[in-house]
């Protein structure tokens, strides 16, 4: 195995870590995915079911392998534990925790071990200091163990666009350069996070920022919006390889629960006025932006950020084109305005730059009726399995109470 080649995946079983190993697999790199199942545990401690059940890593890397693919080497373990972090890098303790052979430093480490949901970081007590623990922990922990063990690693993390939250100027790519009082200097554009879970992926850049400017690693940290579909390639080649699916309040993002609620006949829920805007992009789009940036690393010492979307739309239009897509397949549902559980502006001016990622290569794919043809495609596969009720429970995740 060539261990310049060495992909280190933490988060290896979620939406888009496991979509993420696939696609480094299939071009040759040796993958290393490692989780701790939390998703899934939070999802069956809160009563969550996925669309559509989705096998755990070691039945997934054999059901690759079958289809021709390399081995996916797969670890659980909490990076929370420094311990287990360190061992990723160590040949002995990575020898000792997979059972497969070293296959060297990793040319890249791509951090998606967080927990990722804003309304599960509001929802009580304990799942917002699990969530502040958790990911300020992990990353803690990766930034030490590159340090020490292997600071040639280039470090990829998944940020999020919400970091900046909706100011009232342009948002730029990371940076924002200041003229006070006749001085001019760089600093990182100002944050204003709307859940806890979207501060910890500010205090995250902080921390990249401050490992960056005294120890000389290199970070791409890649300010992504929400998510959507399921099919990329490598997950079409069986049902068994695709991603695990969210449709409930918590861990669903707005447009996949959209397509859900149009196949249950569900009234679309947006939340409160629908005037939030975001930037958009495809699973595939991510793929392809994670690509470019190990293809494309940051220099030692050089904290890169990118905005990782394709395109922007307000709740309001992304429902307007789910209804019209639902339509055209005879899918007929109405359109509510629900109060909203969480608190954000629901007006506001948003204009993000975004040309980054395209300038280093990536060819976006934008949401056109095709791709929203192909999501209800699959989601009407599944049709029987959804559950209504954990559409849009009665809880309070961030906001005014809903009664
Ligand atoms: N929304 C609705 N109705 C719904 C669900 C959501 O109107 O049924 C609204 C939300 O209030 C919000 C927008 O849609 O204004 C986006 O919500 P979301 O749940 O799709 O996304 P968000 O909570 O912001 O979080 C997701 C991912 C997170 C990622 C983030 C990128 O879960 O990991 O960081 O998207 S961003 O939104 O740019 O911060």
């Amino acid at each position: 195995m060539d261990a310049a080649r060495h992909i280190l995946i933490l988060g290896g079983d979620g939406y888009l870590g496991w979509t993420a190993a696939m696609h480094f697999s299939a071009r040759g790199y040796a993958v290393t995915a490692v989780d701790n199942y939390f998703r899934r545990e939070a999802c069956r401690a809160e009563g969550i079911d996925f669309l559509y059940p989705v096998p755990r890593l070691p039945e997934r890397s054999a059901t690759w392998q079958k289809l021709g693919g390399a081995p996916i080497t797969v670890v659980e373990a909490d990076l929370a534990v420094a311990a287990n972090m360190r061992a990723l890098f160590e040949q002995e303790g990575y020898e000792r925790m997979t059972g497969a052979r070293w296959p060297g430093k990793p040319l890249a480490v791509l951090h998606l071990a967080e927990q990722p949901s804003a309304p599960y970081s509001l929802l009580r007590e304990e799942t917002t200091s699990f969530t502040v623990i958790n990911n300020l922990g992990v990353t803690t922990n990766l930034l030490c163990a590159v340090r020490d063990l292997s600071p040639d690693s280039q470090i990829v993390h998944i940020g999020t666009m919400g970091e900046y939250g909706t100011p009232n100027i342009d948002i730029e790519e990371g940076w924002l350069e200041i003229e006070h009082k006749g001085r001019k200097d760089t600093f990182l554009f100002p944050r204003q996070a709307s859940s806890v879970y979207h501060t910890t992926k500010i205090m995250d850049t902080d921390l990249m920022w401050y490992f960056v400017r005294a120890f000389g690693l290199a970070i791409t940290d890649l300010m992504q919006g929400p998510v959507y579909g399921m099919e990329t390639v490598e997950s079409a080649l069986d049902p068994g390889l695709l991603p695990l699916f969210n449709y409930d309040d918590l861990f669903g993002t707005v447009l996949n629960r959209f397509i859900v609620q149009v196949v249950a006949g569900y009234p679309l829920t947006i939340y409160g006025k629908g005037g939030q805007t975001r930037g958009y992009i495809n699973i595939r789009d991510t793929m392809q932006c994670l690509q470019v940036a190990v293809e494309k690393p940051a220099k030692r010492g050089e904290l890169r950020i990118l905005n990782q979307i394709t395109e922007t739309f307000s709740v309001l239009d992304l429902a307007e084109r789910v209804r019209k897509a639902g339509a055209r397949r005879g899918l007929d549902v109405a359109i509510d305005h629900v109060p909203n559980p969480r608190t954000e502006a629901e007006e506001h001016y948003y204009n993000p730059a975004y040309s980054g990622l395209r300038e280093l290569g990536v060819t976006p794919h934008p949401l056109t009726d095709e791709v929203l043809d192909g999501m209800l495609r699959h989601v009407l596969e599944h049709k029987d399995a959804i559950r209504p009720e954990i559409i849009f429970p009665d809880r309070n995740v961030g906001g005014q109470s809903r009664r």
